[in-house]
């Protein structure tokens, strides 16, 4: 039967942030990490996304010291009483990944992400997690004759096999992200991650985390390619969010620019039994520059919001009518029937 999950929310510290962009400094006051923690629970959240770096201070220092710190997080965690959801090593920051990690021209970066991929996965066993998020930001080409293409995809494959290798109770899930920041990414979708699950050591232990705006920029309706992945069963995350066309990666509320977008990712995740495996309904959205220190909360809150009226709009849904459309192919009264319901005129 679908809906049985009870939905359990999550998001990552950088979701509250101090507004800074490329085209300008930060607007608000940063707010400590103890402080964010406070936030989650009094925000309606029970887990806490993290990259490396959100965890440790910095993961290039001596082991023991790194292992410590993540051990003192994992009591700051236990103490607000949230899980670690996922932890996903930051490897587009360092200058040793300027042109990438897994897949650069260049042996020491391909090294080095390695290195700290294997940091991250250590990090994520204090914290208690197994999900390792990969983000490939800098695997990819601003200028194609750059690469050698062919070359990456296996050594994605091969990236990603070491971590299998180096830990037997992690997961692997991608989340991939066509551009920005580089012109072309490498496994610009969720299908192309999802073929290299398949091509991995254990297909089992690598999945996919999908985010709204990254499947809008590549064109593709984020309920179809969270659908596509239930089906293979590799949806173990997801970072709702909204987006205004084809442009920067815009983090929106969820349900703020589209609304029946939204009620479409609600209706496949609910009618999938989304959360009974224990995924986590994440968030990855930005409080806008213009938002005050008092409001640069509102936004996870809010999607948080929509998304649980939204599930009320889903539940609500009479099914007999909804079939009855479907087979007599009536799709345009099927579309005015989903937007009356998400007026309340249904
Ligand atoms: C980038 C993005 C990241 C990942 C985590 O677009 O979504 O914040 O979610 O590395
Ligand atoms: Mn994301």
């Amino acid at each position: 039967m679908a809906g049985k999950a009870q939905f359990r929310f999550s998001f990552g510290p950088w979701n509250i942030h101090e507004g800074a962009d490329v085209f300008g400094p930060a607007v608000r006051k940063p707010v400590q990490f103890a402080q964010k923690l406070k936030l989650y629970k009094k925000l309606g959240f029970d887990a806490v996304q993290f990259h490396d770096d959100d965890a440790v201070a910095s993961v290039d220092v001596p082991h023991e010291r790194m292992i410590k710190e993540a051990g003192e997080m994992r009591r700051m965690l236990d103490g607000e009483g949230l899980a670690a959801e996922f932890v996903a090593p930051r490897l587009w920051e360092h200058p040793l990944t300027i042109d990438g990690g897994y897949t650069s021209n260049d042996p020491k970066a391909r090294q080095y992400a390695l290195e700290r991929s294997k940091k991250t996965i250590d990090i994520a066993r204090v914290l208690g997690t197994s999900n390792i998020v990969l983000w490939p930001a800098r695997e990819g080409v601003y200028v194609n004759e750059s690469k050698d293409h062919r070359l990456a995809a296996e050594r994605f494959v091969q990236a990603v096999n070491a971590m299998l290798d180096y830990d037997k109770a992690i997961r692997v899930l991608g989340e991939m992200k066509p551009n920005e920041p580089m012109d072309q990414s490498y496994l610009p979708t969720t299908g192309h991650f999802l073929s290299i699950c398949y091509l991995a050591s254990d297909p089992a232990r690598v999945g996919v985390l999908i985010e709204t705006a990254h499947a809008l920029l590549a064109g593709l309706d984020p309920a179809v390619e969270m659908a596509f992945a239930l089906f293979h069963r590799k949806l173990w995350s997801v970072h709702l969010n909204d987006q205004n066309g084809l442009k920067f990666d815009e983090d929106r509320i969820f349900g703020a620019v589209n609304l029946k977008r939204a009620f479409d990712q609600v209706l496949v995740l609910y009618d999938n039994d989304y959360g009974a495996g224990g995924e986590y309904v994440g968030l990855d959205v930005k409080a806008l520059r213009t938002q005050s220190d008092e409001l640069a909360t509102r936004h996870l809150s809010g999607s948080r919001e929509i998304f649980l009226q939204l599930l009320e709009v889903v539940k609500k849904i009479d099914r007999r009518r909804l079939e009855e459309l479907r087979a007599s192919r009536n799709y345009e009264d099927l579309e005015l029937f989903i937007i009356k319901s998400l007026m309340g005129k249904a």
